[in-house]
């Protein structure tokens, strides 16, 4: 492919999204973000990343860090991306993010990253850590979106304040400087935007959480089993949706966004079944479809030679396309720039 992507043959739109290598991925993140990227690639000019600069607003390993940065795009590849039509690539590989990060923390409030919900809880979590980076964490999003002149940014629904602050400094930045970026709008599913914990359904699953409430892409099939089976369920018996059944309802939405069946569909399927039997078939469709993305994925990992020379190629494209918007933005608000 031709590395413009914008040049004025080709007329589709542009995706943008990417993933902390901050753990071990899970359903959550395969169900809210991931899964739904596949379905738009074809259609899409799309950039996936792996955004190793976010991940360390909290404490990494660095042997880990380096590893799963690698390994979370053969996770990309493994659902379904196709490395050569899409743009898989390492953040810190594209130092232009760097760059309009700092540009935009600039037109970027106080008062707006102090309201981000995601930065209150991490904050909270990591109390002996409240740096700089997991503040402004937000800015630095915004540069990755609109270093890439993104339309669309598939996530899941924790993602939407911070693509709401986004769309805010975009609008804020064209407002002084005339148009610069697209202003993009999130791409949100209904099905599987919010994938809660197992043990406590009130709480979104998350890879940094190790309490057994997260199912991994890469857990083994009998752990799958273990973790859905022993799944909080609500009092009763009855597999029905309602918010008084976190839980189930939890359970449910699994089951739908794995087999793309409606919600109404599966209640019908379990009527009268009782937890036992419902519990099993979730574990099945999600051992069954984590199995099949498994296999593709160790057989992605084993060829270093091919990643290494996808992400070589990937960043130059990538940094290619950021430096356009990168130039524009440094004329526009005054940095001198030697012809
Ligand atoms: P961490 O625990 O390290 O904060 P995380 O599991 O919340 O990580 P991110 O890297 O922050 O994951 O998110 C990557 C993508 O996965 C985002 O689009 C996010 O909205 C989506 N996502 C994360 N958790 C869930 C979830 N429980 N349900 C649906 N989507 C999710
Ligand atoms: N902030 C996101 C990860 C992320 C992202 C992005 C998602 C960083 N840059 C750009 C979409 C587009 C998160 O914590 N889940």
């Amino acid at each position: 492919m031709d590395a413009n992507i914008n040049n004025t043959e080709v007329k589709k739109k542009t995706i943008f999204s990417g993933i902390q290598p901050s753990g071990n991925l899970t359903i959550g993140n395969y169900l809210g973000a991931l899964k739904n990227w596949v379905g738009l690639q074809k259609d899409y000019n799309c950039l996936f990343c792996s955004v190793d600069m976010h991940s360390i607003t909290v404490r990494q390993t660095p042997a880990e860090l380096r590893r799963r940065s690698v390994e979370t795009l053969a996770l990309y590849m493994a659902a379904g991306i196709d490395p050569e039509e899409n743009i898989l690539f390492i953040q810190s590989h594209v130092p232009a993010h760097a760059e309009l990060a700092w540009v935009l923390n600039c037109y970027t409030m106080f008062g707006e990253l102090s309201r981000m919900t995601q930065f209150k809880e991490k904050s909270q979590r990591h109390s002996e850590n409240i740096n700089a980076g997991l503040f402004t964490y937000p800015a630095l999003m915004a540069a990755d979106i609109l270093l890439y002149q993104t339309d669309l940014v598939p996530v899941g629904l924790d993602q939407k304040q911070h693509l709401e602050l986004t769309r805010d400094i975009a609008n804020r930045f064209n407002g002084v400087y005339g148009d610069t970026f697209t202003v993009p709008e999130p791409y949100i599913q209904k099905i599987g935007m919010k994938i809660m914990s197992l043990t406590e359904p009130e709480k979104k699953m998350s890879k940094s959480d190790l309490s057994g409430g997260s199912v991994g892409i890469l857990d083994k099939r009998d752990d799958i089993v273990r973790k859905i089976k022993r799944a909080v369920t609500d009092s009763g018996s009855e597999v029905r949706y309602s918010e008084d059944k976190p839980g189930v309802s939890n359970l449910l939405t699994i089951y739908c966004a794995f087999t793309g069946k409606t919600i109404e569909e599966a209640e019908k399927e379990f009527d009268g079944q009782g937890y036992g039997t419902f519990k099993a078939a979730v574990a099945e469709v999600c051992a069954d479809a984590l199995g099949v993305l498994q296999d593709r994925y160790n057989e992605i990992l084993k060829d270093k030679d091919y990643l290494n020379t996808m992400l070589k190629n990937n960043a130059e494209r990538a940094a290619y396309l950021a430096r356009k918007t990168l130039s524009k933005v440094y004329r526009k608000i005054g940095f001198y720039q030697p012809k």
